[in-house]
């Protein structure tokens, strides 16, 4: 006889899934027993948001769905959010929570952590999946596993109710219903005429310009995108988490030169980057547009997987619908040796902005303010990773999130793991975990000092498993600064403000890592080199200057006060 939990792990084993991030209650504590009884690796969190957020960083890593698996009711609750934030950011993950009787809940009879866990899941994933009876636990977690990947990939949640789990059936007949997902995630190959309508607009482009989002990370297309930005000789942007799709050094990144290429470009080709507000929802000033709501004049080719992504902001003249591996390769076998260079004049201008910045960047870097500034510090951070290229970056903040993104270069692809779509802050000790234990890597998580306090408890997670993650807090005592002063006069700080000159680090030794407290780029360079060398959990509170920071750090235009002072 075979048994509910059984099957559930042998069906996810069966599919190639080897790690559960989550955190063990009733009623689901036997099933993270008996999954590392089964040779399963279980992460155990201190609280589920984290461990959803390290199984949707999995998802993005290694193109499978992550698994996190959670208690009923409060802590199905603790993992929507990053249940919600990896279907808006496109990463497939599930999250299997227990639950508990169907009759008892449908009638609202007051079970133990009561809640119709499926109507709540249901608006915030792709697909939502319920599995009542063991001999559909194959299915279940076949569909699961489908829906998460196939397609534009997405969170999915699998409730599963308490009573599953100790259904019997015969071992052999439960074998048998157990599925191995054949191709998961198809190919989609884009129509021939859906390329020829994105040849005629680059070949007749004079200033073409190549947008590369997460999406073109995601799906492993960097071959093809290197022929094509290099064959064609076309500029190109990277978004932040797809920074390293070409290494940030290439001759071909417009990143220095981000102001000047948007709104000058006539043709934009975007590769799996959606036109969302981290692209102004291309309109407006940013695009050369007269006004905020005004088309630039650009005309945009969209590689996606997603139909359905075109013309949500502005008119798309080609769409090319596919995998953008398949679409980048359609293209080019399209454009053959046809590919004219883009004029001199364009690259010339670019180039001329580009140096200016970077000459101008170097000017800033090369400063030893006392105390501390982003730039000095981050000066260091750039230096350790060009020196180690395959570790993992994560990077969440404000201020030290935008002066990181652009002041350290990435060299390769999914290297950079951040905010993301909705530049939510919480995901850096999640994404700390599953960076270390997918990759194998050593991780480096630069955290504005708010941004940490979000998860900073799994520094226990980090310790216990431990994972060769060095977590550098940039602390300027509060969000974006540590200055601001209470409106009323009152003895309360700030809304903004923090404990001055708090220990982080000491955060760390609690639970037997290195901390380090640098208040010079020299402590924080012999810090981070030597966690990096010696793998062990560091925690470095780097102290930055508390006035360094400015209101939400690049978007302070978003804010609506902004709107008033217009
Ligand atoms: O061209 P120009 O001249 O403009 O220059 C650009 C580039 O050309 C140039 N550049 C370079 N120059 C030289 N060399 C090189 N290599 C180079 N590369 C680039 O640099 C500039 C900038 O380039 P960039 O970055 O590419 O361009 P830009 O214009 O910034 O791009 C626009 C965007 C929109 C794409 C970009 O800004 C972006 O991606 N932004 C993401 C922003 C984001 O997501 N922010 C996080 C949210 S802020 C806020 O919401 C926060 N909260 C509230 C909160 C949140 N979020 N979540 C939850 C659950 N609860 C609450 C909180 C609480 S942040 C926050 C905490 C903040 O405090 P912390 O202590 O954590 O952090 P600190 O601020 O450090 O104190
Ligand atoms: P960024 O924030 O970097 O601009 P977005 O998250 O906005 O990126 O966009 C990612 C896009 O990539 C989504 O529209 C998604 O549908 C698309 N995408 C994801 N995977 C693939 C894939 N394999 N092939 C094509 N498009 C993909
Ligand atoms: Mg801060």
């Amino acid at each position: 006889m075979t048994d509910g939990f059984h099957l559930v792990l042998d069906a996810l084993k069966l599919n190639g899934i080897s790690t559960i991030y989550g955190l063990p209650g009733i009623p689901i504590t036997d099933l993270t027993r008996m999954a590392q009884a089964e040779g399963l690796r279980v992460i155990s969190f201190r609280h589920e948001q984290n461990a959803g957020n390290a199984a949707a960083i999995a998802g993005f890593m290694n193109g499978k769905p992550g698994i996190c698996l959670t208690v009923s009711a409060p802590g199905f609750l603790n993992g929507l959010t990053a249940l919600a934030n990896a279907t808006t950011n496109c990463w497939p993950m599930i999250l299997i929570s227990g639950s508990s009787e169907r009759e008892i809940v449908d009638l609202q009879q007051g079970d133990y952590e009561e809640m119709d866990q499926l109507a709540i899941a249901k608006p915030l994933c792709k697909a939502a999946f319920r599995v009542l009876h063991a001999e559909d636990i194959g299915v279940g977690i076949a569909r699961a596993i489908r829906a998460a990947v196939s397609g534009r990939p997405g969170g999915v949640y699998l409730d599963l109710p308490a009573r599953l789990f100790a259904q019997t059936m015969d071992a052999a007949e439960g074998k048998n219903s157990l599925i191995e997902v054949v191709d998961p995630a198809p190919r989609q190959i884009p129509a021939p005429d859906a390329i020829q309508r994105a040849v005629d607009l680059l070949k007749n482009a004079k200033k073409p310009l190549i947008l590369l989002g997460k999406g073109a990370a995601y799906a492993r297309a960097e071959n093809e995108i290197r022929t094509l930005v290099e064959k064609s000789g076309i500029p190109y942007l990277p978004m932040s988490m797809a920074k390293g799709i070409l290494p940030d050094n290439h001759d071909q990144s417009a990143a220095a030169a981000r102001s000047y290429v948007l709104p000058e470009a006539d043709v934009v080709l975007l590769i799996g980057a959606r036109l969302n507000w981290l692209l102004s929802h291309g309109k407006g000033k940013t695009w050369g547009g007269k006004d905020a709501k005004s088309w630039g004049g650009q005309r945009f080719i969209q590689m996606d997987i997603s139909p359905t992504e075109m013309d949500s902001n502005v008119r798309i003249d080609a769409p090319v619908v596919g995998d953008i591996g398949s679409c980048v390769s359609a293209l080019l076998a399209a454009m053959g040796n046809s590919w004219g260079k883009p004029s001199a004049e364009w690259l010339g201008a670019i180039a001329e902005r580009k140096t200016k910045n970077i000459a101008k960047m170097a000017e800033t870097l090369a400063k030893d303010p006392s105390p501390m500034n982003f730039h000095s510090a981050l000066n260091v951070v750039r230096d350790i990773v060009k020196a180690n290229p395959d570790a993992m970056l994560v990077n969440e903040g404000a201020n030290a999130l935008d002066f990181t993104r652009s002041i350290v270069d990435m060299y390769k692809p999914r290297k950079r793991l951040d905010v993301g779509t909705w530049g939510v802050m919480g995901i850096g000790m999640g994404f700390a975990v599953a960076a270390a234990v997918e990759s194998g890597q050593p991780v480096i998580a630069i955290e504005g000092d708010s941004a940490f306090g979000f998860s900073g408890m799994e520094v226990e997670t980090i310790c216990r498993y431990n994972l060769p993650v060095c977590v550098v807090i940039f602390n300027n005592n509060g969000v974006y600064r540590g200055t601001d002063k209470n409106l009323s006069g009152g003895s309360d700080v700030a809304p903004t403000v923090f404990v001055k000159d708090s220990r982080y680090e000491k955060l760390m030794e609690a639970f037997g890592g290195v901390g380090v407290y640098a208040t010079t780029p020299a402590e924080l360079r012999k810090g981070m080199e030597e966690a990096i060398r010696s793998r062990k959990p560091t925690l470095i509170n780097a102290i930055i200057d508390e006035t360094a920071g400015t209101e939400s750090g690049r978007i302070t235009s978003l804010n609506p006060a902004a709107a008033l002072k217009k």
